[in-house]
């Protein structure tokens, strides 16, 4: 009844919703993941190494390959949110999974990803729901695997919204993603690829709320939709504060593979700003000729009910 699944590699930066985002991915038939890259920008490696291979593990696809990056990027990530994911190792659903602990192999995620893209049968969907370093320095490395990508699917951005990024000497215009590596992002737009971003505008219309939380977990006798509660429930110190609402970031970035026909879609020719108070703020830039497609708007309920199905049906 299907299509053929789309060829996916995909690049997280070990957050709760990027490994709600990898376990979204796993389940859907809609996609045949290629390769799993890590950059150690809202997380450390190893801890989300770990949590990779376990989620790999409990749906039976060990066989994905998963590298981590050693790029570092300006400006670093808070540690206390690097190392919060390190509770989901320990969550009882999790903690006696078998993670390959081996030391990660030689090969970082910038040759990982010029290797699979290479040697890629059909063109490549890149998804990235942490920033792009990897990719860039990718490309930059080894340009002729520009042919082998249809569609770079990025969450990052704040184009008429506040940012996120709460930081000394910042004015808060910032995503995160596209903080953390300024100089990337900005080069991103200037590859020309066919790049769809998801900014905080979307992201901003889709929190994890209490309402979402109760639903599933009414389902919790289906395996993923109970991990997945115990998952965000691990954010939920973050949820009452202003500043700091959990949203499904990545996971709705993610979706967009699935279901793009729930997303608004807009042109928008954009840059980066590179450094100074406002650093890594996307910004318009008309006649610039950096067209970026921008997921502007979402159906909401769409969304949501798409997500609770996926995650209630295994
Ligand atoms: O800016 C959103 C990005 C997403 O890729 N990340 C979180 C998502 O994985 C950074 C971020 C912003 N606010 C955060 C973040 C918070 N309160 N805790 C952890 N990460
Ligand atoms: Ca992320």
């Amino acid at each position: 009844t299907s299509q053929p699944a789309k060829p996916v590699l995909f690049d997280h930066d070990g957050g709760v919703d990027d490994f709600l985002s990898l376990l979204l991915l796993l389940l859907l038939d809609e996609v045949e993941l290629l390769g799993v890259s890590v950059t150690p920008a809202d997380c450390y490696a190893e801890n989300a190494l770990d949590t990779t291979h376990k989620l790999l593990a409990l749906t039976n696809k060990l066989h994905i390959e998963v590298r981590a990056g050693n790029f570092h990027g300006i400006n670093a990530f808070p540690a206390d949110w690097r190392a919060k994911p390190k509770m989901l190792n320990a969550l009882p659903d999790m903690i006696n999974v078998e993670s390959h602990s081996t030391p990660p192999a030689a090969e970082d995620s910038v040759d990982f990803m010029i290797r699979k893209l290479s040697a890629a049968e059909a063109p490549v969907t890149v998804l990235l729901t942490g920033p792009c370093s990897n990719l860039v320095l990718a490309l930059q490395k080894q340009p002729s695997i520009k042919a082998r990508i249809t569609e770079v699917v990025w969450m990052g951005g704040a184009i008429d919204v506040t940012g996120n990024v709460r930081t000394y000497n910042h004015d808060g215009s910032a995503e995160w993603n596209v903080f953390w590596d300024p100089v990337a992002a900005s080069e991103l737009f200037k590859l020309g690829l066919p790049l769809t971003i998801v900014p905080l505008d979307t992201t901003n219309h889709v929190p994890v709320t209490f309402q979402f939380l109760k639903t599933l977990a009414a389902q919790s006798s289906a395996f993923f939709a109970h991990l997945a509660g115990q998952f965000w429930a691990t954010t939920i110190d973050t949820i009452p504060a202003y500043d700091y609402t959990y949203f499904m970031w990545d996971v709705l970035t993610t979706s967009y593979l699935a279901i793009p026909e729930a997303f608004t879609l807009e042109q928008i020719e954009l840059d980066v700003v590179p450094k100074g108070p406002s650093a890594g703020k996307t910004v318009r830039a008309p006649g610039s000729g950096q067209w970026v497609q921008v997921a502007t708007d979402v159906d909401k309920d769409f969304f949501y009910n798409f997500l609770f199905e996926k995650l209630t049906s295994t």
